[in-house]
C-alpha cells in the first residue's frame, strides 16, 4: 500500500486496539483494514490488541486490565500512540489519555486524515475540513494534550497540509463559514440535478467498496481520466461522464467516493450531497473486488451504506471485478440482492459487453414501447427518441414516419 506522506519526520509508531463484542473474524478483519489505513496515513503498526467484552467500555473503551496491558506494551515497544478501531467519545479519549500518557487516536481520525490529503477540488477540501473540525470541536479537551504531544502527525493536518485550528472559538467560526459554503454548494448541486432530471437522461451511479475498481471502470468506458490507483480512497470528488450505448442511447455514469467499514458519520454528513448521487440515479452499478478475501463483508457494507443514504428500491447491477486475480471457485461469488450479476475484469476489458447488455435491459424495462406515425412536421421528435430512448425502426409512409421505439415515460408524454 502506497504511503501518503513523504516522511521527513519519523513515521508514528502505533498500537492498534479493538474490542470484540461478538464476531471475532469481523474484529480481526476490521483491525487489518485499520492497519492499512494507518499505513496510508503514514503510520506504522507495532502491535494489535483485542479485548473480548460484552460491549465497548463506556468511559475507557477497554477495561482496566487491558489498559494496564496496553500501557506496558506501549512502553516496551516505544509506541507514541494508540489507534482504537471505533470512534471514541470525548470522555473515552480523555480517560485513555490520562491513563496511558500517549497520543490517543481512533479510526475516524485516521480516515479523516487520509481524506484531507486526498481532497483535490475546492468542494472536497471544504467538505473534509468541515468533517475534521466537527470531529475536533467536540473532543477538544481530551485531544488537546494528545495533539500537542507531538505537535504534528496524523490528525493534525487539514486539506492542503494546513494545520488544523486548535482554538475553540476559531474552530467554531471556521465551522460556521465552511457550513455556509457547503450549503451553497449543495444548492448548486440540487440545481444541476434538477436540470438533469428535466432531461430524462438515464443515470448510473457507480458504487462500491474503496479500491474495487470503480474509477478504472469509468476511465475504461469513457476516457474520463479519473485518478485510479491502488490506494484507499483514491477518489473523493464525484465525476459524471456521458456514454453512448450500442443502441445509440446516451447515459450518464457517476463515480464517487468509495465505501468502507464504519464510515465516519461526520464525513457522511459533510459529503452528503456527493454521496447522494447514488440516491438520485436510475440504477446502481455495484463494483466489487472478487480477489479481496473479505468480499462478503464488503458487499454487506455497500448495501448497508446505500440504505443509510436512502438509495433503495433501485435496480442493482453487480460487477464482480478483478476476475483476472480471482483464483477460487466462481460459485462463492454471490450477491443475492443484485438484479444482475456480471463477472469480469475491467483491466482486461472483460465483461463490459455483458455489463452494457444489463444496462440496456434495465433501461428497456423502465421504458415504454411505442408504435406510432409521427407527422413530417413533428420529425424533430425522432431526435428526442434517438437521444433518450431506443429507436428500433423508422419507416417513411404517406402520413409521416412510422416508428417503433422504447422511450422513457417523460418522452412518451411529449410524443
Ligand atoms: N487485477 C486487476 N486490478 C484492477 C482491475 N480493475 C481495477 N484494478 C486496480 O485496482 C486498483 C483500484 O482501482 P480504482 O479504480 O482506483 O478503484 P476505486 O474503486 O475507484 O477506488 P477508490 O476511489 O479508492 O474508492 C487500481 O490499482 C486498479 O488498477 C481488474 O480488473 N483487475
Ligand atoms: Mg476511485
Amino acid at each position: 500500500m502506497e504511503k501518503l506522506y513523504d516522511m521527513k519526520e519519523e513515521p508514528e509508531k502505533l498500537i492498534l486496539v479493538g474490542v470484540c463484542t461478538g464476531d471475532e473474524e469481523e474484529t480481526y478483519e476490521s483491525l487489518d483494514e485499520l492497519e492499512e489505513l494507518v499505513e496510508t496515513a503514514g503510520g506504522i503498526t507495532l502491535a494489535k490488541v483485542v479485548q473480548n467484552r460484552e460491549k465497548i467500555h463506556n468511559v475507557t473503551y477497554v477495561g482496566k486490565g487491558k489498559m494496564d496491558e496496553i500501557r506496558e506494551l506501549a512502553e516496551n515497544m516505544e509506541a507514541i500512540g494508540i489507534v482504537c478501531d471505533d470512534e471514541l467519545s470525548p470522555v473515552q479519549i480523555k480517560n485513555l489519555e490520562d491513563a496511558l500518557n500517549v497520543k490517543i487516536m481512533d479510526r475516524t481520525l485516521v480516515i479523516l486524515d487520509i481524506f484531507a490529503k486526498r481532497a483535490k477540488t475546492s468542494e472536497g477540501k471544504i467538505q473534509v475540513e468541515l468533517a475534521q473540525l466537527k470531529y475536533r470541536s467536540s473532543r477538544l479537551v481530551g485531544l488537546r494534550s494528545s495533539l500537542s504531544r507531538l505537535g504534528g502527525g496524523i490528525g493534525t493536518r487539514g486539506p492542503g497540509e494546513k494545520k488544523l485550528e486548535i482554538d475553540r472559538r476559531l474552530i467554531n467560526d471556521r465551522i460556521a463559514a465552511l457550513r455556509k459554503e457547503v450549503n451553497e454548494l449543495e444548492s448548486q448541486r440540487d440545481f444541476a440535478r434538477n436540470q438533469r432530471s428535466k432531461n430524462p437522461i438515464f443515470t448510473i451511479a457507480i458504487v462500491g467498496y474503496t479500491n474495487a475498481g470503480k474509477s478504472t471502470l469509468l476511465n475504461t468506458l469513457t476516457d474520463a481520466n479519473v485518478l485510479s490507483e491502488d490506494k484507499l480512497f483514491a477518489t473523493l470528488d464525484p465525476v459524471t461522464r456521458s456514454y453512448k450505448l450500442d443502441s445509440g442511447q446516451e447515459v450518464l455514469f457517476t463515480d464517487t467516493v468509495g465505501f468502507i467499514r464504519k464510515l465516519p458519520h461526520n464525513l457522511i454528513d459533510a459529503f452528503k450531497s456527493t454521496l447522494e448521487e447514488a440516491k438520485y440515479a436510475d440504477v446502481i452499478l455495484h463494483v466489487a473486488d472478487s480477489s479481496n478475501p473479505h468480499l462478503d463483508t464488503h458487499i454487506d457494507i455497500v448495501y448497508k451504506t446505500l440504505k443509510d443514504l436512502g438509495a433503495v428500491d433501485k435496480p442493482v447491477i453487480t460487477l464482480f471485478n478483478k476476475m483476472d486475480k480471482f483464483t477460487g471457485d466462481k460459485s462463492v461469488l454471490k450477491d443475492e440482492k443484485a438484479d444482475y450479476v456480471i463477472y469480469g475484469s475491467v483491466r482486461n476489458e472483460e465483461g463490459l459487453d455483458e455489463l452494457e447488455d444489463a444496462i440496456e435491459d434495465v433501461i428497456n424495462k423502465q421504458n415504454v414501447y411505442v408504435e406510432k406515425v409521427i407527422s413530417y412536421a413533428d420529425a424533430g421528435k425522432i431526435q428526442l427518441i434517438r437521444k433518450y430512448g431506443q429507436l428500433l425502426s423508422e419507416e417513411y409512409v404517406a402520413e409521416g414516419i412510422e416508428i417503433k421505439a422504447y422511450v422513457p415515460n417523460e418522452i412518451f408524454g411529449r410524443i
